[in-house]
């Protein structure tokens, strides 16, 4: 029941906050006692040497504002998790890896499939180091080739030469992505050119059997792709399978992964591009294929999936067309920035290594992007707000300057449009904006505007509909401001913002 789901992922959240606010008033009365000792020993005869508490910096996730009321749909704890992780990684690696189409027949021999080695450790290396914090791997593509030894068929590595036919490279990976602590998740084609069950409703066991086996072989699974893709043949429609079947397969054994596409908890963005949408609401209407109820919102935040090359698998010859380190910055500012996440592939070779180039430029890309957001220029300005929620110190606007993104400023319940400005020291050149909803309460702006101060006069740079997770904004060129306001228009409720930040990047 994924709308009960979303409610218990709340209350959930919800506890956390409290227990963490508890810590902190036992971290405060402890430090009080300390200086009540402290005061103590000072006065008496014998100077007693105070037992001070060492003084920990606090983690800015331990700092969090008090709750706010949802307007709903709500993210549950993992999709949030999952939005806050930005960015995951596919790796394509199967029969077509062999061969030269993309896709394959599902009759090449299972011995096409013969690489050197898997090198798992630099896949799940190269993606930690550069950002991604979730991977996929597809476990079947449409050619219905496992890269696990399946009970289920014979079309599967065990009869590859990988290994001497007792090789599992599923495995391998999961083992690898648990042992760095990055997600692990895998790609489930339904479309099987190899099955002669495909198209029949005994398919429906077929895949509920394999997704068994992968839920419940290889420990705890992140995200689980369930591509819409059913193939060539217009006489196989979508009504032919069991979704809900395979929903509730997944959750019996993997109640914390998080189903994408034909699945409930996130979506596919619509095309292949790495293109995020400019209006972007994190829930949509509820689908009758994957969700037991209708016509409800629910949460399912936007995921862009697109290939570091020109294809999903490795193909040597366009290795002179692997995207630039410049070109991954904008998928980034056109995924991330729009309130999606990035969903990148890089598809390992034949000898189960990713190519360098490959590795060059995404290890350039993080390079890139750290740079660009390294100095925040609003962080901790002095800040002023047409209105702000009363009564708590983290609801006010500094608590969008502190680069903290457990603290937000919220307005009264019934303002919507309202203004954040902020005063610079000194007048600073910008190009670039971020800002970013609390979005665990919901998400509400549908329309905002940046404003710059100059020279004694404010002007209009740029504007936008939806906010949500994230909102990066690029200007054209730079400008100087001495002050900036970002002015929210429109809304589902009084917005709550986690981040308001400016940068300046040169190139
Ligand atoms: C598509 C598939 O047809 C492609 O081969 C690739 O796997 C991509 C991620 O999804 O629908």
């Amino acid at each position: 029941m994924p709308y009960k789901k979303d409610l218990n992922g709340h209350f959930k959240l919800v506890r956390k906050v409290k227990l963490v606010q508890k810590a902190l008033l036992v971290k405060k009365a402890l430090r009080l006692s300390f200086l009540f000792l402290f005061l103590f020993s000072s006065c008496s005869e014998t100077p007693v040497e105070p037992k001070i508490e060492a003084d920990t910096p606090q983690s800015p996730t331990e700092v969090v504002s008090p709750d706010i009321e949802n307007i709903y749909p709500i993210p549950t704890d993992v999709q949030l998790k999952w939005q806050d992780a930005e960015m995951v990684m596919f790796i394509h690696f199967g029969i077509p890896t062999f061969i030269e189409s993309h896709l394959g027949t599902g009759t090449e021999p299972a011995e096409t499939f013969n690489p050197d080695s898997a090198n798992v450790n630099q896949w799940v290396s190269v993606a930690k180091e550069t950002g991604f914090k979730y991977m996929i791997l597809t476990a079947k593509h449409h050619s219905g080739f496992c890269l696990w030894p399946s009970e289920y068929t014979e079309y599967s590595i065990k009869h590859s030469p990988y290994k001497g036919g007792k090789g599992d490279i599923v495995k391998e990976f999961a083992d690898e992505c648990h042992a760095q602590g990055v997600s692990f998740g895998y790609y489930l084609s339904l479309w099987d050119m190899n099955s002669p069950l495909y198209g029949t409703p005994a398919y429906n066991d077929y895949y509920v059997n394999q997704t068994k086996e992968l839920c419940t072989k290889y420990g705890e699974v992140g995200e689980i792709w369930l591509d819409g893709f059913l193939g060539y043949n217009s006489s196989i429609t979508h009504d032919m399978f069991d979704w809900q079947r395979y929903v509730r397969t997944t959750k019996l054994y993997q109640p914390r992964s998080l189903m994408a596409i034909m699945g409930p908890d996130i979506r596919w963005v619509g095309n292949e591009d790495g293109e995020g949408s400019e209006t972007d609401w994190s829930f949509r209407i509820s689908h009758p294929a994957f969700h037991p109820y209708s016509d409800v919102n629910v949460w399912q935040p936007s995921e862009c999936d697109v290939s570091i090359r020109p294809g999903w698998f490795y193909k040597a010859w366009d290795d002179p067309l692997v995207k630039s380190p410049e070109r991954l910055v904008q998928l980034y500012l056109n995924t991330v920035g729009k309130n999606s996440n990035l969903l990148l592939n890089v598809p390992p070779m034949p000898d189960g290594n990713f190519n360098q180039i490959d590795v060059n430029n995404l290890y350039r890309f993080r390079q890139i992007l750290d740079n660009m957001f390294k100095t925040d220029i609003l962080l901790g300005k002095k800040a002023t707000a047409s209105n702000s929620r009363s009564g708590e110190e983290l609801w006010q606007p500094s608590s969008a300057l502190d680069g903290n993104p457990g603290t937000f400023w919220v307005t009264d319940p019934s303002v919507v449009n309202a203004d954040l400005e902020v005063e610079l020291d000194t007048s600073q050149q910008v190009n670039y904006f971020r800002v970013e909803e609390a979005v665990k309460y919901g998400q509400r702006v549908s329309s905002f505007e940046i404003w710059g101060y100059n020279n004694g006069k404010w002007v209009i740079l740029t504007a936008g509909t939806t906010i949500g997770r994230s909102r990066i904004l690029k200007l054209d060129s730079p400008v100087e401001v001495e002050k900036v306001r970002l002015r929210l228009l429109t809304g589902r409720g009084a917005p709550a913002i986690r981040t308001f930040s400016a940068f300046y990047y040169g190139g």
